[in-house]
């Protein structure tokens, strides 16, 4: 057994879970991983056994660990986790003032663009096609493109993702990645290309192919 268990929802609907699995990934961590299907009538119950949130992901730290034990609830706090844990894993871009804004990315993305979410659920199961975009989501959208477009040009030099390399900023917003890619949303050329770079990820073409061997079927 490991001593980190990560519970998440269905692969090709759980965007939450999506995040911190791919920094534990990224960061090479061995993990149990343990999946509740979502919107079954067991569903709620089975979350409320690991977190009285109620929600995944949820991440267990076995109490052998410095960490004493622990359960950690809520994507971002689980990737900050994560990026502790692991620290060589360089989860947080080195400089102070890129951290910063790579924090204030995450979060922006954690507390918002729900008409995003909203018009264009995570379906990993879905054939991509073109999807009209609803006018609410269209200031969202731009958003996107002018923060991926800005983080880019000024830290992203050093590779494809947000700062340069992966960081937990890129995993907060892979299943933003994903959902442009699936409904066809049009997007300018910076935001194309770091879209495709985030689903060339090795974890992520493993996430999605697990999602497309899931049973449930859930239609939105
Ligand atoms: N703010 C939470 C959101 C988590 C969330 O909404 N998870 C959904 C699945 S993607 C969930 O647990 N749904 C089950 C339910 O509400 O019963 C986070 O960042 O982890």
């Amino acid at each position: 057994m490991a001593f980190l268990t990560l519970v998440i929802g269905n692969k090709a609907y759980s965007s939450w879970s999506l995040r911190p699995w791919l920094a534990l990934r990224h960061a090479g961590a061995v993990f149990d991983e343990r999946v509740i299907p979502l919107r079954q009538p067991e569903t709620k119950p089975e979350i409320l056994a690991h977190s009285a949130a109620g929600k995944v992901p949820v991440l267990h730290i076995d109490g052998a660990t410095v960490w004493g034990g622990a359960t950690v609830w809520e994507s971002l706090a689980i990737c900050e986790a994560v990026a502790e844990l692991y620290p060589a894993a360089g989860l947080w871009p080195d400089d102070p003032a890129a951290r910063a804004l790579a924090r204030a990315a995450a979060t922006e993305m954690h507390g918002g663009f729900p008409e995003v979410r909203k018009a264009f659920p995570m379906d990993l199961k879905r054939s991509p096609a073109e999807r009209p975009v609803s006018e609410a989501a269209v200031s969202e959208i731009a958003r996107l493109c002018a923060l991926w477009g800005d983080l880019r040009g000024r830290f992203g030099l050093g590779g494809p993702f947000l700062f340069g390399r992966f960081t937990v900023a890129d995993a907060m917003y892979a299943p933003v990645c994903a959902r442009f890619d699936t409904y066809r949303v049009p997007l300018d050329e910076v935001s194309l290309a770091y879209v495709r770079a985030v689903l060339a990820l090795p974890a992520m073409i493993e996430w999605r192919r697990s999602a497309q061997e899931e049973p449930w079927e859930i239609a939105y």
